[in-house]
């Protein structure tokens, strides 16, 4: 199913509330641990503050894949060759765009997103530096299979997922997406995807609880969305924000911790907390070579290539799509 121009991807309710932010926010709240999904974080607020923790000199990764990119291009466009038709899972508002599309001469670029209002704003801009290169932006969920534009059809396909954003999934998610991908891009499919990697706790945390507290206010943004948009009355003030390295699931997880016993509404719903208690947030998986391998190979992709910034902190993995088999 092509998704129509228009099409209603967000359902709201009369009010405007967005029906499935208030039921993951209702059902997570209702957990034993608590859990919000971080796909919530990104509001117009949270995309500026998202933003500006790249800017930190603690938060490595933006820079590091900037600088695989940059080093590393003239590889990279020699492997992928020209003529494909680029499509980005989200809508890559980045710098990390212009440069893969500058390196690769590639044939259309395809950025998809959920978020139709930032999808066009930055399609209008890099149809502005790329001349000549048709930009044509699809709306829609990438979680599932997309049809793509009938105009790239017979056209080769290299996906392009940056910034470690796999790493916010479960594997058993990260798998389903990978799937998806191989459907959406179809047969002989390239993907490049950004993966980070594990690497000394105390600098990976740092990167997640900057000095500035910018990651902090990015954590804290959340409640005060629910606060915003689903008729809450969160008590901000009254909770931590606080990254944790987690060894056995190799990742970072961040989390709201009550700073005292707290209660407040939810739409309508009571919730309490004890002090010391939390709402985890996001997971931030971290690869090594042989995790990032062993994922991609579950969702049907083989790597092709592998590379990484001068500090080893980062890697950028171009994979094929390989039919799955059962036995090597
Ligand atoms: C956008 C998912 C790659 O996990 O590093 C940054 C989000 N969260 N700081 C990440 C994030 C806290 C980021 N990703």
């Amino acid at each position: 199913m092509t998704t129509a121009p228009g099409l209603q991807l967000v359902n709201r309710d009369a009010d405007g509330v967005d029906l499935a932010f208030r039921a993951d926010v209702l059902a997570g709240l209702a957990e034993p641990q608590k859990a919000i999904p971080a796909r919530w974080f990104y509001d117009d607020e949270g995309s500026q503050l998202f933003e500006d923790i790249t800017q930190q000199p603690e938060y490595y990764p933006t820079r590091a894949e900037t600088e695989i990119l940059t080093q590393h291009s003239a590889a990279i466009a020699d492997l992928i060759g020209p003529g494909r038709a680029v499509v980005e899972f989200g809508s890559g508002s980045s710098v990390k765009t212009p440069l893969l599309l500058s390196a690769i001469a590639p044939s259309a670029y395809v950025p998809l997103d959920i978020a139709g209002d930032f999808l066009r704003a930055s399609s209008a801009a890099l149809a502005e530096k790329f001349p000549g290169l048709p930009v044509l932006p699809v709306e829609a969920d990438f979680m599932r299979r997309v049809e793509l534009p009938a105009e790239v059809a017979d056209l080769p396909k290299l996906g392009f997922f940056p910034g470690s954003t796999i790493g916010n999934m479960i594997a058993r998610t990260a798998t389903d997406l990978l799937r998806s991908m191989r459907e959406t891009l179809g047969e002989s499919a390239l993907l490049l995807i950004g993966m980070d990697l594990v690497k000394d706790e105390d600098v990976l945390l740092a990167a997640y609880d900057d000095a500035a507290g910018v990651t902090a206010r990015f954590n804290l943004n959340l409640l005060e969305r629910i606060n915003r948009e689903l008729d809450a009355d969160i008590p901000v003030a009254s909770f931590a924000h606080e990254a944790r390295w987690n060894d056995p699931f190799a990742r970072i997880e961040m989390h709201l911790v009550a700073r005292e016993d707290v209660s407040f509404t939810v739409s309508g719903q009571r919730f309490a907390m004890r002090a010391g208690e939390s709402i985890h947030t996001e997971n931030s998986h971290k690869f090594t070579k042989r995790s990032s391998q062993q994922l991609l190979a579950a969702g049907g992709w083989e790597p092709r290539a592998r590379w990484t910034d001068e500090a080893k902190r980062f890697s950028l993995v171009l994979a094929e799509s390989r039919p799955p088999r059962s036995a090597p």
